[in-house]
């Protein structure tokens, strides 16, 4: 079965998935004081986008090896304004009964040499047998990877060599950017307790 087959046979089922991360997502702002998230986008892969990333893979563009080889063909982008969020979200993820956590990648910590920074995870939902991806990520990096990722789809491009120096030192400004207004949220937030 070729993954388009499959895509118009289970979409009912990617719709499901995606409304389950979209809930997850919405459940983890339940019950906090505090809004972690500024807003989510999610999405179902289209079969030619899987197509492409199967060739890339050196895989055959079929609907066995798109759910086997890859895990995002339903994913969710969370996105955050401070840092530590990310951390919070991923952390109140990792604890839900319904889902298993099969693979993070932290590119907050280890950034890709091209100053890519976000939080991957890829998880199971149980009751659907199916993998998603979750990406979380501030403001600022999302701002980041959008303008590279149109790179992606470029072909000789003028100045290559100086357009990827110029995006690793913006990333690597952003990244600094993200730590000082992490800190200064935490110091009015800790000046608020303290004044209490
Ligand atoms: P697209 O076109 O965005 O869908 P895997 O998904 O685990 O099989 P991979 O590449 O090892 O494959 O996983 P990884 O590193 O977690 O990357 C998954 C997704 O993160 C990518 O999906 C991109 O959306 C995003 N990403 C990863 N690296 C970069 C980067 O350097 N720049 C930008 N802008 N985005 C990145 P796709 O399917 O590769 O691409």
């Amino acid at each position: 079965m070729t993954y388009e087959e499959f895509y118009k046979e289970k979409y009912p089922v990617l719709l499901k998935a995606e409304e389950q991360l979209k809930n997850l997502i919405t459940q983890s702002e339940t019950n906090e004081n505090e809004k972690k998230i500024a807003y989510c986008i999610s999405r179902i892969k289209s079969p030619e986008s899987m197509k492409q990333k199967l060739l890339k893979k050196g895989e055959e563009p079929n609907a066995e090896n798109a759910v086997s080889k890859v895990n995002d063909a339903v994913g969710i982008r969370v996105i955050t304004s401070f840092v530590d969020d990310i951390y919070k979200v991923s952390d109140w993820i990792s604890s839900q009964d319904h889902i298993e956590v099969i693979n993070i990648k932290d590119y907050i910590a280890y950034p890709k040499p091209n100053g890519y920074r976000s939080y991957h995870m890829i998880i199971h939902l149980n009751d659907l047998n199916l993998n998603a991806e979750i990406q979380i990520r501030t403001i600022a990096l999302d701002f980041w990877a959008n303008l590279e990722h149109q790179m992606k789809y470029k072909k000789n491009i003028k100045d290559e060599t100086l357009i990827r120096s110029e995006l690793k030192r913006c990333a690597d400004e952003i990244a600094s950017i993200d730590l000082s207004m992490q800190t200064i949220k935490d110091l009015i937030q800790n000046g608020e307790e303290y004044c209490k």
